[in-house]
């Protein structure tokens, strides 16, 4: 199986990278950030409960989203590979995506780290959240949820440079350019 882990700050490109990974090989996209707004969307108690983090600019409690992850990672015989996007955020999550997928006769292929500056990612937060209203990107919030990824994510590069699977990517420049330095990485790997 071919398991991304595509890691980066908030506003760093995640999202989008994500799904030029999903079009061209054909993974599954596992995005907690996008799950927990449907969520919220439904008013459903885990969308309630989430949104009183999200909307801080805080993560959401570790035992939830592992939950919520335990529940996700499901065998289907044509799954060719996961995409995980924004997850996992802290170390615990980290420990718990090694032990789920080790459970399913599989690990992590690679860590892609997307390295962008604090100044693009305030520019380009502020920019999405004039179009789409999301709540959680306004100036005030966007500043502690940097904080909370140099403080609870950010460690967790040493832990995937320990396994060797961490791969920093400049994630400034257009979008495709973006990709076309991931895709030079991902084709070399043999899955
Ligand atoms: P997420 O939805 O994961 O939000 P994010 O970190 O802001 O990344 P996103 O994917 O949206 O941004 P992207 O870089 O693609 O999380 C939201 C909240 O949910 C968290 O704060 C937390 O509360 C909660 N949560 C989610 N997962 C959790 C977990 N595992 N544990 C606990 N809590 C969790 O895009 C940003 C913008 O930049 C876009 O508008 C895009 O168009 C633009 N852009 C992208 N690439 C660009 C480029 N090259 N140049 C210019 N603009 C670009």
């Amino acid at each position: 199986m071919l398991n991304i882990v595509i890691f980066g700050a908030p506003g760093s490109g995640k999202g989008t990278q994500s799904q030029k990974l999903i079009d061209k090989y054909h993974l599954t996209h596992i995005a907690t950030g996008d799950i927990l707004r449907a969520e919220r969307e439904n008013h459903t108690r885990l969308g309630e409960l989430a949104n009183q983090y999200m909307v801080k600019g805080q993560l959401v409690p570790d035992d939830i989203i592992i939950k919520m992850l335990e529940e996700l990672i499901v065998h289907k015989p044509d799954n060719v590979g996961y995409i995980f996007d924004g997850f996992p955020r802290t170390s615990n999550q980290g420990e718990a995506l090694d032990n789920m997928l080790l459970k399913k006769d599989t690990d992590i292929t690679v860590v892609l780290s997307l390295e962008v500056d604090d100044k693009y990612l305030t520019e380009r937060l502020i920019k999405r959240g004039e179009v789409s209203g999301r709540n959680d990107d306004t100036e005030e919030t966007i500043k502690s949820r940097l904080q909370v990824y140099y403080r609870q994510t950010a460690p967790l590069k040493d832990y995937y440079e320990k396994q060797g699977k961490l791969v920093r990517i400049n994630g400034v420049g257009t979008i495709d350019e973006i990709f076309g330095r991931i895709e030079r990485v991902v084709d070399k790997i043999n899955y």
